[in-house]
């Protein structure tokens, strides 16, 4: 693994981010978030860009949370522009019009599980340790866990982990819906492998308007968020990936996206 704070791998237009200061259990600063910004940046520019994958350096951990030790002496007014430093680089990865997988390969705490909430989805090995243990440090989430966790797993669970700062396990974020996988350890390069292949595989156009469906249509109403389906579902009959993937079923073939 090289020095630099986010570790850029690809294959077929697969990303794989990995964010790399295994030292602090590859703690959120200010280098690696400005890092992971700029990374960002440039693949929200790419067209040929088919799905990203976000890790964290090491066995142990995902990211075991925000620097405590750099925001410890921070005042409100630091604190403020840390958090939006923050939220703004988690936009743009919400925001990447492919899918983004979170492989949770460990400790995912404070900001690390925001980070993981900021993802369209998460597969996390078996020893994944999730939490919100911020009231113990005597603050709040900061990276948009009282917001985006309660959207993803119902306002009570969220309550439950962000007031009592309890840590949960692979199996119990699985129930709750805070991941959507659990394998072993070992087998995490696989599924990341495997993963690749799928989103691969289907048509890249096609992938992108499912995302920006289900995340558009999440913020309307149900009649509203039916018609944006619509016209995307229409739309998608307009390029040459329909003809291929509807033409390749026709005649028994594997379509060549
Ligand atoms: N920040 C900085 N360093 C960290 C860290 C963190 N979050 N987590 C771990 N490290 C460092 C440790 O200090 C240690 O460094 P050295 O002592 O070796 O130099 C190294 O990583 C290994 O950690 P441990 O020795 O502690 O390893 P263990 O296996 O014994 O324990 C642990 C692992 C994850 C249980 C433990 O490290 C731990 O409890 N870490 C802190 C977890 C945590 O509390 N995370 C949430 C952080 S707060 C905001 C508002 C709030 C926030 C942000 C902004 N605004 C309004 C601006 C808060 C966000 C958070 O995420």
């Amino acid at each position: 693994m090289s020095d630099k704070l986010i570790e850029v791998q690809e294959d077929t237009g697969v990303v794989r981010l990995t964010l790399n200061r295994p030292k602090a259990l590859n703690a959120l600063n200010t280098a690696l978030l400005a890092e992971l910004d700029s990374v960002l940046n440039d693949l929200a520019q790419r067209d040929d860009l088919r799905a990203v994958l976000i890790t964290g350096a090491g066995e142990k951990s995902f990211v075991a949370g925000a620097d405590i030790a750099e925001m410890r002496d921070k005042t409100p007014e630091d604190a403020r522009r840390f958090a939006m430093q923050a939220l703004t680089t988690f936009k743009r990865l919400e925001r990447l019009p492919v899918p983004v997988v979170a492989l949770v390969n460990g400790f995912c705490l404070g900001g690390g599980c925001e980070l993981a909430l900021a993802c369209d989805w998460a597969v996390a090995s078996d020893n994944a340790l999730f939490g919100q243990p911020e009231v113990g440090l005597g603050v709040i989430p900061g990276f948009g866990g009282t917001q985006r966790l309660p959207r993803r797993v119902g306002p009570a669970m969220a309550l439950d982990l962000v007031t009592t700062g309890r840590k949960i396990d692979a199996q119990e974020a699985l129930r709750v819906g805070l991941v959507n996988r659990v394998v072993p350890q070992a087998e995490l390069e696989a599924v990341a492998e495997e993963l690749t292949k799928q989103l691969a595989a289907n048509g890249p156009q096609a992938v992108r308007s499912a995302k920006q469906a289900v995340h558009d249509g999440m913020d309307q109403d149900l009649e509203s968020a039916l018609a944006l389906e619509t016209s995307l579902f229409a739309l998608s009959f307009a390029g040459s990936e329909q003809k291929e993937g509807m033409g390749a079923f026709v005649e028994k073939r594997k379509p060549n996206f």
